[in-house]
């Protein structure tokens, strides 16, 4: 889509590396794309119920101590093409490849909120401060062309170990500026969604963001709930997303040209969960075998002795088949906390077609025999 500019990889090239290299990273926008190019001027504000309102420069922030994040960072839509064949949704139509896995460098919030003095894993502020908003510089229509934004709780920004950055580097180079450029916020392990690009100002919030993206948008709803009977403050901002997990190695449906057919893709969960296994049948559903998990090799962009962590990026899988005469082939993923993808795309149906988190499947046929001409 060109207006937003929203774009996604072939399944194929998604997988084929660990590391999403920047030009098959998916780009997800809701207005258009700013252009921040006085990196000499530029500055993030924080503020909000702050006492003393702070000022910081690029300068400033390259100061502190960078860390190396690798992250799966997914949008809540990813997978909602299948989602709306079940029945119809509101969204940008996604495939499965509305995600991606980048190693990200920059601060982290929780020093950057400790700077300003928000000490280390508060919950609440002496000011009463419960939450962290972020707002960004471009413009949305949804928000009556003012700035995307949301917000994350404040024991959330300030737990180092939740490992949200204010991004400046992706896959060790500078952020370009359909990713943010020249600072963003990775919120690991939750949607998209809360991962604001052109961050221009932070601010120390006693409730959640009251931004469109947050109370009128991104939020779960149950198959029951149509555009007629919906009450948007029934329920809460989506923020952690669930395991999930999708076969790229095969188009739906494809023709499988020799004997075996390799089924690989990706498998994530949130909340920092980790991919406990994923499995794969070949007779829809009755039997299933466990996929190896693949081998990730070096982190490119990350020297053995810098911080890192990469408890929040996904696993690449794969599995070898004789190819059958017809087949549906299914994949499965189980996190850390046992925690399975729902059989049926209809149970978990919702009208905004988010988190589209069904068992992935598709469709292989074995190519009729080749005729050899006797010429
Ligand atoms: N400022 C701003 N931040 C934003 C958005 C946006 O439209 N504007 N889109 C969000 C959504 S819905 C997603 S999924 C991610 C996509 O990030 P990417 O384009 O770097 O892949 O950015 C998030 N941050
Ligand atoms: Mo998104």
């Amino acid at each position: 889509m060109q207006e937003p500019f929203n774009a996604e990889p072939p399944r194929q090239a998604l997988i084929s590396s660990y590391i999403t290299p920047v030009d098959y990273f998916y780009k997800r926008n809701h207005g258009p794309i700013p252009i921040v190019d006085d990196i000499e001027r530029y500055r993030v504000s924080i503020g909000g119920l702050l006492e003393k309102h702070v000022e910081l420069s690029m300068d400033e922030l390259w100061k502190l101590p960078k860390y190396h994040v690798t992250a799966t960072l997914q949008c809540a839509g990813n997978r909602r093409t299948a989602m709306s064949k079940a029945r119809t949704v509101k969204g940008v139509g996604w495939d499965v490849s509305a995600l991606g896995n980048a190693t990200w460098g920059g601060a982290k919030l929780a020093d950057v909120l400790e700077l300003v003095g928000i000490p280390k894993l508060s919950a609440i502020s002496s000011l009463g401060g419960k939450h962290v908003e972020f707002i960004s510089v471009d413009k949305c229509k949804e928000e009556n062309g003012g700035p995307y934004k949301a917000s994350i709780p404040l024991r959330q920004a300030t737990n180092p170990d939740s490992d949200v950055l204010l991004a400046y580097e992706m896959n060790g180079e500078v952020l370009n500026r359909d990713h943010g450029y020249p600072l963003r916020v990775i919120v690991p392990g939750v949607i998209g969604a809360r991962s604001v690009k052109w961050l221009d100002r932070i601010d120390l919030i006693e409730e959640e963001c009251q931004g469109f993206f947050m109370q009128k948008d991104y939020k779960m709803f149950p198959p029951s709930v149509n555009w007629d009977n919906i009450n948007w403050s029934s329920r809460k901002p989506q923020m952690d997303f669930p395991v999930q997990c999708a076969i790229c190695s095969l188009e739906d449906v494809d023709v499988a040209s020799q004997e075996r057919v390799t089924v690989a893709g990706y498998a994530v969960s949130g909340g920092g969960r980790g991919i406990e296994r994923v499995d794969i049948s070949v007779d829809g559903g009755k039997t299933w075998v466990e996929a190896e998990r693949c081998q990730k090799k070096d982190l490119p962009y990350v020297a053995s002795d810098e911080l890192h962590s990469d408890k929040w990026a996904w696993v690449l899988f794969k599995a070898v088949f004789d190819a059958p005469e017809h087949i549906e082939i299914i994949a499965k993923a189980v996190d850390t906390a046992a925690n399975v993808q729902p059989e049926s795309v209809e149970t978990i149906w919702n009208l905004r077609g988010i988190l589209n988190t069904s068992w992935h499947r598709v469709r292989v046929q074995k190519a009729s025999p080749v005729v050899k001409s006797n010429l």
